[in-house]
């Protein structure tokens, strides 16, 4: 380690659907984590590392801060306030049209006063004189946070002076992980968000929310890897309505999960999906922590 490393824990966090993913795909420059238009789509912390000068980014990744009954949802709260609560540093992630009120209660989540920047996300929403307001809404709080900064993935904030802003509060820390990767998780989890971000691009109303992927077997051939997955739903309709009429939505979702994966691994990918009912896993302890999301 030189005397000038530095290296920490950064999470990501904000409700769902604020832009927490996309943003850190475009850090990382590599589709890692999913993305949807659908809200709640991250379930589970993920780590994407960003390297930058002699200071290495591990980035949390977290499901969206919001309240429900459903255990699956409980789980992913849990996430979120592990994450925050596991960090030396939060980036709070506020859509530019979002008023204060989230950020108000994620004050009050964040129990341990972990020091945090504000990021307002999707500012190429809005025009430049709504913007400048909402900076301004956010000086009442000027004390809490350490940061205000404005960015948009459409519009290509530079990610250089985002993580220059970063390091700048993270300590003084040898790297934690090998500086080539991009994250710690092993690829069958990430094919799994992937085959997940399809399910929720090709499907509507609760079907998204009641499936979930279970990685079966991956075998790696010289030209092309072998992917057998099983997606998981509550009830037989749901899987009438996975699989479409004569297997056509089915295909629809394998070929759009095999493009992702494809661009990601950089070869040939060969995708088997199968659909199989697991009657009320998204409020069962034990079907929840089968697929991983263990608490
Ligand atoms: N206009 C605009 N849309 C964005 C931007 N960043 C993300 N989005 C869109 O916002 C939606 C949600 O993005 P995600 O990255 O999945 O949001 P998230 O915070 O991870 O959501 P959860 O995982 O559900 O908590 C997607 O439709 C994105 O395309 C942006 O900079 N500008
Ligand atoms: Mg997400």
């Amino acid at each position: 380690m030189t005397d000038k490393e530095r290296a920490g824990f950064v999470a990501v966090v904000g409700r769902p659907n604020a832009g927490k993913s996309s943003l850190l795909n475009f850090f990382i420059g590599e589709k890692i984590a999913m993305v949807s238009s659908k809200a709640n789509a991250t379930r589970k912390r993920l780590n994407m590392i960003a390297m930058h000068k002699d200071c290495q980014i591990v980035f949390v990744d977290t499901p969206g801060i919001h309240e429900s009954e459903r255990l699956i949802n409980k789980f992913m709260l849990e996430e979120a306030l592990k994450a925050m609560g596991d960090c030396d540093l939060i980036l709070f992630l506020s859509p530019v049209t979002d008023s204060l009120k989230n950020y108000e209660k994620f004050l009050k989540l964040n129990r341990k006063n972990i020091p945090h920047i504000v990021l307002i996300t999707k500012v190429d929403e809005v025009k430049n004189e709504f913007l400048l307001k909402k900076i301004k809404e956010f000086q009442k709080y000027q004390d809490k946070f350490l940061e205000l900064i404005p960015v948009s993935v459409k519009k290509g904030t530079k990610s250089s002076m985002v993580f220059e802003t970063i390091c700048a509060y993270l300590p003084i820390h040898p790297y934690y992980f090998d500086p080539q990767i991009l994250t710690t998780d092993k690829m069958k989890d990430i094919y799994k968000e992937l085959i997940r971000e399809s399910i929720f691009e090709k499907t509507s109303k609760e079907i998204p929310y009641f499936s979930d992927v279970v990685i079966e077997r991956v075998e790696e051939l010289p030209d092309i890897e072998k992917i057998y997955a099983r997606i998981i739903v509550e009830k037989k309709s749901q899987k009438g309505i996975i699989i479409g009429k004569d297997g056509e939505n089915l295909r629809r979702i394998g070929h759009n999960a095999r493009k992702s994966i494809e661009r990601l691994a950089g070869k040939k990918i060969f995708l088997k999906l199968f659909v199989v009912v697991k009657h009320g896993w998204t409020k069962d302890k034990k079907s929840l922590g089968e697929l991983g999301y263990n608490f």
